[in-house]
């Protein structure tokens, strides 16, 4: 390799746990020590697949409940050129939610395991560091009201909670990180920083990994 590797750095978490507020800090804080970062986000809803996605998100459409996992991780795969691309060009990207969102959310519907849910997105590039908000439902309560999209109630979310714990345990494998997140913003992004200057200094020598593999 002629140039180090830029770090995949997950932000994963429930509804309100502050995931999309901490990327945009962590990119702009990475930028500011030198470093280049980009911000992405899963779904990607710009693409065709990712369209499919939004509508059926915002309730415009109904899509089968396999199918709708498929999308989501060919979403993913869709994207997987221009991610390595960009890594190997030394870029650190800050992605909001990522394969295990995927998991978390399908396997929190009846009838759907954590292996099946996993299994498309097998040899996805591997993250260097997931960090998982974790936060209490009742604290995420009193960050908002719950948007009109499909998936935002209190149930479903309780669910997804618990499918995000089992994943975590059962996956050693991956760099996960449990991150305090009912704390102040200002608080959380200091840990958010130090992790990923961590993780973008042991990956820069490291070949990009596969998930689940
Ligand atoms: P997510 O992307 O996980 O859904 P957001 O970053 O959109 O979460 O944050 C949801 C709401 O909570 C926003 O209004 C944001 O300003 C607020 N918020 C985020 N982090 C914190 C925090 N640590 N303490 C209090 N409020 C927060
Ligand atoms: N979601 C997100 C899934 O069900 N599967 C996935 O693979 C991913 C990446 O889509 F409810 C769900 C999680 C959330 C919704 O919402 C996306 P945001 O507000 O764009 O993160």
């Amino acid at each position: 390799m002629t140039c180090r590797r830029g770090a995949l750095i997950v932000l994963e978490g429930v509804d309100r746990a502050g995931k999309t507020t901490q990327c945009k800090m962590l990119v702009q804080a990475l930028e500011q020590s030198g470093h280049q970062a980009e911000m992405i986000r899963f779904p990607d809803r710009t693409t065709k697949i990712g369209q499919l996605i939004s509508s059926y998100l915002e309730k415009r459409s109904n899509l089968e409940d396999h199918t709708v996992h498929l999308l989501f991780s060919a979403n993913r795969w869709e994207l997987v050129p221009l991610m390595k691309q960009k890594l190997e060009q030394g870029i650190n990207l800050v992605v909001d939610r990522y394969a295990f969102s995927g998991v978390a959310f399908t396997s929190a519907k009846p009838g759907f395991s954590l292996d099946w849910c996993m299994h498309p997105d097998v040899g996805l590039p591997k993250p260097d560091l997931v960090m998982y908000l974790q936060l209490s439902l009742n604290v995420a309560s009193k960050r908002g009201e719950f948007g009109a999209e499909r998936y935002e109630t209190s149930v479903f979310q309780r669910a997804v909670q618990k499918r995000f714990e089992q994943l975590k345990e059962k996956d050693p494998l991956v760099n996960w990180k449990v991150i305090d997140a009912a704390r102040s913003i200002e608080e959380v992004h200091r840990e958010i920083k130090i992790l990923s200057e961590k993780a973008i200094s042991a990956a820069e020598n490291q070949p990009i990994g596969e998930l689940w593999k």
